[in-house]
């Protein structure tokens, strides 16, 4: 396994749309474990694939204990309820907005081993999902902000992105070994 670079906010793989999976090899397998561990590494709760510079439909999450790989998702119904909560990304590092979306959604997917599966998903769980698909089509959280709001996101992500050449992120080593070592004590 490996952790990968992550892509950040001007890297153009992250508008990219992704391409549907014909089948899930082992190659794929491959893919998704190592996008677990980057998502741990880097603290996240999800991680999409574009944001590792790939252009697959694949998406993993863990929220609540609930740890799943999402290949090909699709919403297939979502509530009309829609509820705000605050959003980051992984390729936005320090920049957070409040987003409106579905309180509720039904996913269809095709899990690690290709098969498919359904999950009705409420609260961050659902927000993150929603969040991962969106990638997955090459939006991001800001484009969910009004736009005085996400001018204001954007000024702030001008001050950061320096720290970030290239568009890319390598996690650093004290944030992998503060990693491995909560895995120790677990
Ligand atoms: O770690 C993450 N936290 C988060 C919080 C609220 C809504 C969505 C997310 S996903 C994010 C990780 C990430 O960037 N996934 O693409
Ligand atoms: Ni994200």
């Amino acid at each position: 396994m490996s952790i990968l670079r992550i892509h950040v906010l001007g890297s153009p793989v992250l508008r990219q749309v992704t391409k549907e999976i014909a089948s899930v090899t082992d190659e794929h397998r491959q893919f998704i474990d190592d996008l677990f561990e980057t998502m741990y590494a880097a603290h996240g709760i999800g991680l999409a694939a574009p944001q590792v510079g790939r252009t697959e439909r694949i998406a993993v999450v863990d929220v609540d204990d609930q740890a799943f790989a999402l290949v090909n998702p699709v919403i297939v119904s979502d509530d009309k309820t829609l509820a705000k909560g605050e959003e980051g990304c992984l390729s936005i590092p320090d920049v957070y907005g409040d987003v409106a979306r579905p309180e509720r959604v039904k996913v269809r997917a095709l899990d690690r081993d290709g098969n498919p599966f359904e999950i009705e998903a409420e609260g961050l769980l659902a927000r993150c999902i929603q969040h991962e698909i969106d990638h997955l089509d090459g939006r991001m959280f800001i484009d969910h902000l009004s736009v005085l709001r996400r001018k204001a996101a954007l000024a702030k992500w001008a001050t950061i992105k320096g720290k970030y050449p290239g568009y890319i992120r390598t996690l650093n080593a004290d944030e992998v070994a503060e990693h491995h070592h909560r895995d120790e004590e677990l």
